[in-house]
């Protein structure tokens, strides 16, 4: 990836001679300069920013000022800056330091020194990238059921409890779908587990197409799905769930699946509901409603019991 230098200083001429050296390495591929704090901070809102360096005497808001918004701001935190001084005093050091900067240099400066000094910070500035990268996709796969990448039953389970909180707090209802393949175990018996597996890739795929805006679909373990359905009353939330019924009924495989005629049974409950608290509640009336439309002979939907409690 091309890295990218800021360099802030009232006077053109320091810039200059700073970016003459920089250029000489070949560290960064892109180079930006800014004459004040204004100027700098519009860069680093647009143009992604590896390392700044920063003169901390400048007429109007000064580098302490270009400090505090630049920490204040999340995105822009872990940016690193460099302090160019003119001051040699360990007072305007450490209190540069302390407002976040992560170096400093001083005027005049040594061009080897101000060269070693911003490759450790960009160094550090990449490695936390990768780091932070990496943390990204680590957190991505403890969310994603690996054959299906559906959303697996740990994330719904957390964006459940997001949405029942958010319902809860602006009065909205909720709906939960629970799904069940029908005779699952008899796919498997036919055609093999592999094939089994296809078929709950392609029934994902039927889930997916069926989401609107603000739905979330998961596997919530073996052949059992979950729709999460936000300011969703029971009765859209029952129409979703049939439709849901119609369209796994008409799925069609490849072979050797081709004469595969698949039904799902459906159960549904929604918030607020006098016997619903909390998300195990909703799960459980969902599921209860699951077990009916088992009980009464599968491919249906039903609900939960509708009279309060
Ligand atoms: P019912 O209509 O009552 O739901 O019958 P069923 O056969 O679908 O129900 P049951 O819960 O008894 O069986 C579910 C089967 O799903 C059993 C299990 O082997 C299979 N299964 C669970 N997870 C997976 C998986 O990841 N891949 C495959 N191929 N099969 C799975
Ligand atoms: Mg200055
Ligand atoms: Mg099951
Ligand atoms: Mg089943």
């Amino acid at each position: 990836m091309a890295a990218s230098i800021l360099v802030i200083d009232d006077s053109k001429g320091v810039r200059q001679q700073i970016l003459d050296v920089l250029q000489k390495t070949s560290l960064f591929q892109k180079y930006h300069e800014a004459g004040s704090v204004i100027e700098a901070f519009k860069i680093v809102l647009k143009e992604p920013v590896d390392v700044i360096l920063c003169d901390l005497e400048m007429p109007g808001m000064d580098g302490f000022k270009f400090l505090n918004m630049v920490s204040a701001r999340e995105d822009l935190r872990d940016i690193p800056v460099i302090m160019i001084t003119g001051r040699t005093d360990s007072e305007t050091k450490i209190r540069g330091l302390e407002q976040g900067a992560s170096d400093y240099v001083t005027k005049p400066f040594e061009p080897g020194e101000l060269v070693a000094r911003v490759k450790v910070q960009l160094k550090i500035k990449t490695l936390q990238d990768s780091l932070k990268k990496s943390n990204l996709e680590l957190l991505q796969l403890s969310n994603t059921d690996p054959l299906t990448h559906l959303c697996n039953r740990r994330c719904l389970m957390e964006t459940l409890e997001k949405e029942l909180k958010r319902a809860a707090r602006s009065n909205s209802p909720l709906s939960l779908i629970m799904v069940d393949i029908d005779h699952f175990k008899k796919v498997n018996d036919t055609y093999g587990h592999q094939q089994g597996d296809v078929v709950l890739v392609e029934m994902s795929k039927v889930l997916l197409e069926h989401l609107r805006e603000y739905d979330m679909a998961a596997r919530f373990g073996g052949e059992e799905f979950s729709l999460v359905l936000p300011e969703t009353e029971l009765l859209p939330a029952v129409q979703v769930a049939e439709r849901l019924r119609q369209s796994a009924a008409q799925m069609s495989f490849a072979p050797p699946l081709q004469d595969l005629k698949l039904t799902i049974s459906l159960g549904v409950a929604t918030f607020p509901h006098g016997k619903v608290r909390g998300i195990d509640d909703l799960i459980r009336e969902a599921d209860e409603a699951l077990y009916q439309a088992k009980r009464q002979g599968r491919n249906q939907v039903q609900v939960m019991d509708q009279i309060p409690t």
